[in-house]
């Protein structure tokens, strides 16, 4: 029996010394010249951006696109650079484009956003419905999000009406949180105020928007969360709520707190 324990032992060291040659192999292969190993940085994986945000323009029509207040690699810490180009580049840029031609096409030629959205007759037509939902709802989110967000001022009335109504600003995600894990498929959570001025957390299917008729909970929206998987899946593929979470680190309260006060005007 001892004699198996003692070759037992040998055999294990014998076994470590030989991984630990190889380890020191490899690394006299990193820094040699014939066998080294090249190191791939990760970063070098992301395709640099195709353009600008400045570049972009919508096709001549009623609706133009918004400016993008930062650079596509400015959130990258949260949402990468190429998820930013794409959704503002194509996706955005698309609505903007398809609602021009529905409205062409349906020969309607409301300017002012909000009054379509609130159009039923307008928004009857599936065309108008989707991408005049679909402009409103990109030109708020790309609106609030920043690389140099700000937080509540203490003495905000949406602090304090906020505090009010779900109790604390974390309660207040952990709601919008589950809005979005839990909107089946692709759509929208919402933090909203209704025509009472009370507020309140909603979700919608799609590119449908709470200023809609059609909609479950009625109001106007100050904070949009885009849970379609074109804004998250590169960086987080599945993992919807890690991308909340990541989005609550680049949105701007300021903004949010701007849209509150247009909205209860
Ligand atoms: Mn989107």
């Amino acid at each position: 029996m001892k004699k198996h324990i003692y070759i037992a032992a040998i055999l294990t060291t014998a076994f470590a010394l030989q991984s630990c040659d190889n380890k020191n192999n490899k690394a006299a292969d990193t820094n040699g010249s014939v066998d080294s190993v090249t190191v791939v940085d990760s970063a070098n994986l992301t395709p640099e951006p195709i353009g600008s945000p400045t570049d972009v323009k919508a096709d001549p029509g009623v609706y133009q696109i918004k400016p993008l207040k930062y650079g596509y690699d400015e959130l990258a810490s949260y949402i990468d650079a190429t998820t930013m180009e794409t959704h503002y580049g194509k996706h955005y840029l698309g609505y903007i484009n398809n609602l021009n031609k529905a409205l062409k096409e349906a020969n309607i030629s409301e300017s002012n956003i909000e009054k379509l959205l609130k159009n039923d007759q307008a928004i009857a037509d599936k065309a108008i419905r989707n991408n005049a939902g679909g402009l409103y709802n990109h030109m708020l989110y790309f609106d609030i999000m920043s690389p140099t967000p700000n937080q509540l001022d203490d003495k905000s009335d949406l602090l304090k009406k906020i505090n009010e109504s779900f109790g604390s600003i974390d309660e207040l995600k952990a709601k919008l949180k589950e809005a979005a894990t839990k909107q089946f498929g692709s759509g929208w959570a919402w933090l909203i105020v209704k025509e009472d001025g009370t507020l309140a957390v909603t979700s919608t299917a799609n590119q449908d928007n709470p200023l809609m008729s059609v909609v479950e909970e009625k109001g106007t929206p100050i904070l949009g969360i885009d849970v379609w998987e074109h804004a998250y899946y590169l960086k987080y593929k599945n993992l919807r709520a890690d991308y909340v979470d990541a989005f609550f680190n680049v949105l701007d309260w300021k903004e949010v707190d701007n849209n509150y006060k247009k909205a209860k005007k």
